[in-house]
């Protein structure tokens, strides 16, 4: 499960946000941890092909600390795999632009005291130890791309400085997705064209406690045609390079998430580790052509069912039978 902290400016909307995706109001001053079901229609439909007992989703978890990036803030927002940054763009006074290249200065801010400190300490150790060199060389860059104000997702570090790298949990290393928190039904505003998706906090959160169709109809009346909870995870899977595949059977239906890349049997291991280490073959059919054949019998009949080794990089939407012996 990925976690996505809430960042922002103070009244920004964060916690207006946060209630929207997750349904859980903001409990006076301690941070607000939900888990969240991705939505994702498909399971519903194989979960009825197959007369699955149970649907399960892959699930993502929202982090809102109050006060935002403060230093409580920025060490609980260090464990997350991403960020969602939202900027206010409601209001007359709103300068979404203006804040969200604030919030870009307040994480370089942040990983700069952050990589500071480590720095002196890697200057102390590599005095004594031979090893601490490499950790040393890979602060001392960081430091320089953070002293010319370029986040350090920017750098190009080795595999072996990347993982050094993230164990001090940098923020500006993190991958993120752009939130405008808009007039309701307004565009994506002035500047941000193309790298923030526009919602309005405010009447996500509102229809947030509806009934599903209650809810579609009051977005559609300005526009909305998508969650802002569909949209933010499709865009944080999208930033992450996650991608979705299914299993199927009568005792449960499920979405996995699982990097965009990865082989059958690491899918198979987000299952279960046994699955990936007695890892034999995966049978493999799309979901389309799983519901428009009916079932899976009917998709192996039909030929559309392919057996798959080892080397076969998983899509998104695959529907996996996993073949395994331990
Ligand atoms: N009109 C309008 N008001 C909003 C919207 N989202 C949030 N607000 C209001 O803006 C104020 C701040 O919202 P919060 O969600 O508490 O903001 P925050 O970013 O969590 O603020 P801090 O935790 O104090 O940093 C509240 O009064 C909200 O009701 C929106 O989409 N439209
Ligand atoms: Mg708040």
């Amino acid at each position: 499960m990925k976690s996505i902290g809430i960042v922002g400016m103070p009244y920004s909307g964060k916690s207006t946000l946060f209630q929207a995706l997750t349904r859980s109001g903001s409990a006076g001053g301690r941070s607000n941890q939900a888990v969240v079901d991705v939505p994702d229609e498909r399971l519903t439909v194989l979960g009825d092909i197959e007369r699955s007992e149970k649907i399960v989703h892959a699930k993502v978890l929202f982090v809102d600390v109050p006060g935002g990036l403060t230093a409580k803030g920025i060490a609980e927002f260090r464990n997350m795999d991403a960020l969602t940054i939202v900027v206010r763009a409601f209001g007359a006074d709103a300068d979404p632009a203006g804040e969200l290249a604030s919030v870009h200065g307040e994480l370089l801010l942040a990983d700069m005291a952050n990589i500071e400190s480590g720095l002196e300490k890697a200057r102390k150790r590599a005095k004594q130890a031979k090893e601490a060199k490499s950790e040393l060389e890979m602060l001392e860059r960081a430091h320089a791309m953070l002293d010319s104000e370029r986040a350090l997702r920017e750098g190009d570090f080795d595999q072996d400085a990347l993982k050094a790298l993230k164990g001090f949990g940098p923020l500006t290393l993190k991958p993120y997705v752009v939130v405008a928190n808009v007039e309701e039904g307004a565009d994506v505003p002035t500047g941000l064209e193309g790298n923030a998706l526009a919602l309005s906090a405010g009447l996500e959160s509102e229809v947030a406690g509806m009934q599903e169709a209650e809810a579609a109809e009051l977005l559609a009346e300005f526009g909305v045609k998508e969650s802002g909870l569909s949209r933010v995870i499709a865009a944080g899977y999208r930033v992450l390079d996650l991608i979705t595949f299914l299993t199927t059977g009568e005792d449960e239906t499920r979405a996995w998430e699982v990097r965009r890349g990865a082989k059958a049997p690491e899918a198979a291991g987000t299952i279960h580790s046994d699955l990936e280490r007695g890892f034999i073959r995966a049978e493999v059919v799309t979901y389309e052509d799983l519901v428009s054949a009916g079932s899976w019998d009917g998709a192996k009949a039909k030929g559309q069912l392919r057996v798959e080794g080892k080397d076969y990089i998983v899509q998104e939407g695959d529907v996996l039978h996993v073949r395994f012996a331990i």
